[in-house]
């Protein structure tokens, strides 16, 4: 039997009993822009979003981040307070306002341009700058200063997201001992090796053991923490229990592999909205029986997009019987496009891509599409059910949602999964063609051999990696770090 939202509420009601629940994370899950006269509330593209949202709706409480949309402050009380999801409104969105210059080296700088690279490591260096480092200490205690506010007198969980709040768990006990924190660092933890090149290592592990529960994806990033910490700080760390003492607390250290709401997901790709849209696909593209691949991104030097072209222009270079009969269907989401890596990385796709079509085009017919905008849930959903493969070739990933979100949308029971050996979601979907986005030869013949699968072989991968999703689902995640929690003594 898999978790359901409603296991997941019985839990949370049971387990944390009359505590006020609440999520901090940098990226709210509903952001107000206003176009026109318009106000609309927009969903935006983000793993962490994505996966934490079900969770709320299904427990209620308070979710605080910062407001980031051109009309987040017009939509709020005098407590900065909106209700969500618009359709549902079961939990409250608190947002906390940053100035530009807050916003730059809070988020931009440390957590981009230093954090996220150090962590990764797809050879981008990190670069450390301290008035960066300052900012992102004030606006940790902005943050802080805001869930304190939320807490009150009352019994609270605090359920911290991500390596932008890396101090928060410290600051909120600095001033209420009583909260119980728990942390998700979504993105990669590195070896000790890597980790000692940041100058604030110190305060930033200091930071994360204030929390009474750490939780990684996968056990090689908790394993990689465990031996950061030992090589750092004065500690005491037990491994056979992977708990971390230090200063009299105790931190304990595990892994939650994330996932989707997988019901949801198929319920939808099921849907006459999604079979409309592949029509529409179809007649917009003009697609005949081509084979469709598919990848789905953030513009992120993490996530190997040039690598995939590489690797598709091999292919046809290699195989030229190929040469008019695939087309891949290239979504992305522009991020972080402040910051100079992304700039260069987005001219370099662009780039490439001219580069590879113009090389294999002919006619009507060119092999990469390039649709770079945020796209609904439903046209995801809709290119990920037309793809006769789907390509995730991260250099690095905590997890990775896309390979999960394809897996449950094929309610056919079809389609090749081509999945990076080095994300979180490759420990888990053992069942997809793994693969090395750096080996660009053998990854041109895994396209092949994706294309080529026989149809009773495919449908056999994509049945066991329905049921790993199904199974391991957005419910459970949230289920075991509570029930976790719980075990703590809560
Ligand atoms: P991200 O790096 O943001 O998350 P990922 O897990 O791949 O990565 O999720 C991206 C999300 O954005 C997916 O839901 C995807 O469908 C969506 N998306 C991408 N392009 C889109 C587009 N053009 N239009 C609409 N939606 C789009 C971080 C970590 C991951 C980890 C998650 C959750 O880096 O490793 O899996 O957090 O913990």
């Amino acid at each position: 039997m898999s978790w359901t939202r409603e296991d997941l509420q019985e839990l949370v009601k049971s387990k944390l009993a009359g505590r006020l629940f609440i999520v901090v994370s940098n990226r709210e899950p509903y952001v107000h822009v206003s176009s026109g006269d318009e106000i609309q509330c927009v969903v935006p593209a983000s793993g962490l979003t994505v996966a934490l949202d079900p969770m709320m709706r299904a427990c209620g409480g308070v979710w605080v981040a910062h407001g980031s949309g051109n009309a987040d402050r017009e939509m709020v009380d005098e407590k900065n307070r909106v209700l969500v999801p618009p359709d549902e409104r079961s939990y409250s969105l608190r947002r906390i306002w940053l100035t530009a210059e807050e916003e730059e080296g809070y988020y931009l700088g440390f957590s981009n341009e230093a954090l996220w690279p150090l962590c990764h490591v797809a050879y981008t260096p990190p670069s450390f700058d301290e008035a960066d480092w300052n900012t992102y200490k004030r606006v940790n205690q902005l943050f802080a200063d805001a869930v304190l506010d939320e807490v009150g007198d009352k019994q609270a969980f605090v359920f911290i997201q991500d390596y932008h709040l890396a101090l928060l768990s410290r600051l909120i006990k600095a001033k209420n001992p009583e909260v119980v924190t728990a942390q998700f660092w979504h993105i990669p933890w590195p070896n000790s090796e890597v980790f000692r090149i940041c100058p604030w290592g110190e305060e930033l592990l200091d930071g994360l053991l204030g929390n009474d529960l750490l939780g990684f994806h996968i056990g090689y990033h908790c394993d990689n923490f465990l031996e950061t910490v030992s090589r750092t700080l004065e500690s005491k760390i037990d491994y056979e229990r992977s708990v971390v003492s230090r200063g009299g607390g105790a931190t304990l250290v595990r892994p939650f592999p994330i996932s989707v709401d997988f019901d949801r997901i198929a319920q939808d790709a099921a849907g006459r909205g999604v079979t409309e849209e592949m029509e529409r696909i179809r007649r917009k593209w003009g697609l005949n029986d081509e084979y469709i691949g598919v990848g789905v991104d953030r513009v992120d030097y993490t996530k190997g997009i040039p690598h995939r072209f590489w690797a598709l222009d091999k292919f046809l270079a290699k195989y030229p019987e190929y040469q008019g009969r695939v087309v891949f269907f290239q979504l992305a989401e522009p991020s972080r496009t402040h910051i100079r890596k992304y700039m260069e990385l987005n001219l370099e796709i662009d780039d490439l891509i001219e580069e590879v079509n113009w090389r294999y085009q002919s006619g009507r017919w060119k092999p990469i599409i390039y649709i770079k905008e945020h796209l609904s849930p439903i046209a995801v959903a809709a290119f990920h059910r037309l793809a006769h493969f789907c390509v995730v070739s991260s250099l690095h990933d905590g997890m990775n949602l896309v390979a999960k979100e394809f897996v449950s949308s094929r309610v056919d029971e079809d389609g090749v999964l081509m999945l990076s050996r080095f994300t979180g979601a490759a420990r888990e979907l053992t069942d997809a063609l793994l693969l090395n986005p750096y080996a660009i030869d053998r990854f041109a013949d895994t396209i092949k051999e994706a294309i080529e699968m026989p149809k009773r072989q495919r449908q056999a991968m994509m049945r066991k990696l329905r049921q790993n999703v199904q199974q391991n689902n957005i419910y459970q995640w949230a289920g075991s770090i509570i029930s976790e929690l719980s075990g703590l003594g809560l």
